[in-house]
């Protein structure tokens, strides 16, 4: 499937810092050290009611990842699924009445519209569930060849204990997982499991449902968490430096995809670093779907808001903070973007290499994007104050906010 198109990222003079990141598996900053070429899987929407700010919120936390990565003269290997054959995708179309894969084209395509705007840098890689059906059935043969994997009443499953390692990446006790699993896409309570916990791999088809060839498998379609396993091994391979997505995927989806991809090589971990961004509420609950409390970022855009506000609030709150989307917080977000618009109007102003090398050291450490948002408000506000000499002060500033925070101004 085609992603979308990049906006340009100016290259900056000097080099950004290497980056130190949260990684939920060891619940501590680790320094990354990727190598010419930086990998990177990010979990992508299940395309109905995208793009919410919570999406939006998480996938600006890995661009700036991204951006973080190409200012140390790195190349990024950007991969990126689509879920476009799942449970809640058949049920949402089911229940409006819309053909499943119509809804799935029709908010991918939305999605793609507003990371465009959102100056989100697209994957090399985004791949649809769908497409990578014909990769997904031998790795689930695999694993059940291998005594990982069980049928039951057609369908197949995934034995956690198959995994040594099941439990690292999200560290939870058994109580935790089983809850998790329950509210998560799991089916914990069906008889006949080896383990509450095992996910399904493999769904044999049902009545009504789309479904596809399984080799020697039953007719049917894919378990959610294999899905983004064969996507990854298949355009990065084991040992990448990131997987990503919201702390609601830390379990079961991240740690399930671990196990299953320890299982089939024998390595671990899948990801250097596990990363998690924290969730986003509206009216005090965590917006998502089921519960309909949105915001679309398509929404504000028809509303005239520019996106580039909207990324500004996003970035005024740390990645791994949950946080409330309120009118307070996209007013903010305007205002700030008026003021930085205005101080890189003139021509000249006061030197701005400092800045530079403060937005780089805030966001090398753990994406602190509001620590760099304070320094270039603090640069602008000397800007409206004092004003400078320095000619071509305000073109490095706008050139620094644009490659590194994604921000045009
Ligand atoms: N397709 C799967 C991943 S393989 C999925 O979780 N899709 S999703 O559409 O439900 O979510 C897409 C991304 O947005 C995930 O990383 C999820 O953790 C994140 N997300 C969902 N709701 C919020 C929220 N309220 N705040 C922050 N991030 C969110
Ligand atoms: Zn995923």
């Amino acid at each position: 499937m085609h992603a979308w198109p990049a906006s340009e990222v100016p290259a900056l003079l000097g080099q950004g810092r290497d980056l130190r990141i949260h990684d939920t598996a060891t619940d501590g900053l680790v320094t990354l050290d990727p190598g010419p070429v930086a990998r990177i899987y990010v979990c992508g929407i299940t395309p109905y009611d995208a793009t919410h700010i919570g999406h939006a919120a998480t996938y600006n936390a890995f661009d700036l990842v991204q951006r973080v990565w190409l200012d140390t003269k790195r190349q990024v290997h950007y991969v990126q699924n689509v879920t476009d054959v799942d449970d809640p995708l058949l049920e949402r179309a089911q229940r409006d009445n819309v053909d499943w894969v119509a809804l799935a084209e029709q908010e991918t395509a939305l999605f793609r519209e507003d990371m465009t705007a959102l100056r989100m840098l697209p994957p090399q890689h985004y791949i649809g569930a769908v497409e990578a059906i014909p990769g997904i059935v031998p790795l689930v043969e695999r694993l059940r060849d291998a005594g990982a994997a069980y049928e039951l009443e057609g369908d197949i499953y995934f034995s956690v204990e198959s995994d040594p390692n099941f439990g690292k990446v999200s560290r939870l006790d058994a109580a935790a997982m089983r809850l998790l699993s329950a509210e998560r896409g799991g089916d914990p309570d069906r008889p006949g499991k080896k383990n509450p916990l095992d996910p399904m791999l493999w769904m044999a088809a049902r009545e009504g449902e789309p479904s596809w060839d399984g080799g020697s498998l039953r007719r049917g379609r894919p378990g959610w968490h294999i899905e983004c396993v064969a996507i990854a091994l298949d355009h990065l391979g084991m040992g990448f430096d990131i997987q990503g997505g919201g702390s609601d995927l830390a379990f079961p989806h991240h740690e399930m995809g671990a196990s299953h991809a320890q299982v089939l090589t024998g390595e671990f971990p899948m990801a250097k670093a596990y990363v998690h961004a924290g969730m986003v509420a509206l009216h005090g609950e965590k917006m998502s779907k089921s519960k309909g409390n949105l915001v679309f970022v398509s929404t504000l855009r028809r509303e005239g808001v520019d996106p580039a506000a909207i990324r500004l609030a996003l970035l005024a709150h740390h990645y791994r903070a949950d946080w409330e989307w309120t009118d307070q917080v996209l007013e903010d977000a305007v205002a700030r973007l008026d003021r930085w618009r205005a101080a890189v109007s003139r021509p000249d102003g006061p030197p701005a290499e400092t800045l530079v090398a403060e937005i780089r050291e805030a966001l090398a450490n753990d994406l602190d994007a509001p620590a760099a948002l304070v320094a270039v408000d603090r640069w602008a506000a000397l800007q409206q104050e004092r004003g400078g000499t320095d000619e071509g002060a305000p073109g490095v500033v706008s050139r620094a906010v644009d490659a590194l925070l994604g921000v045009a101004l």
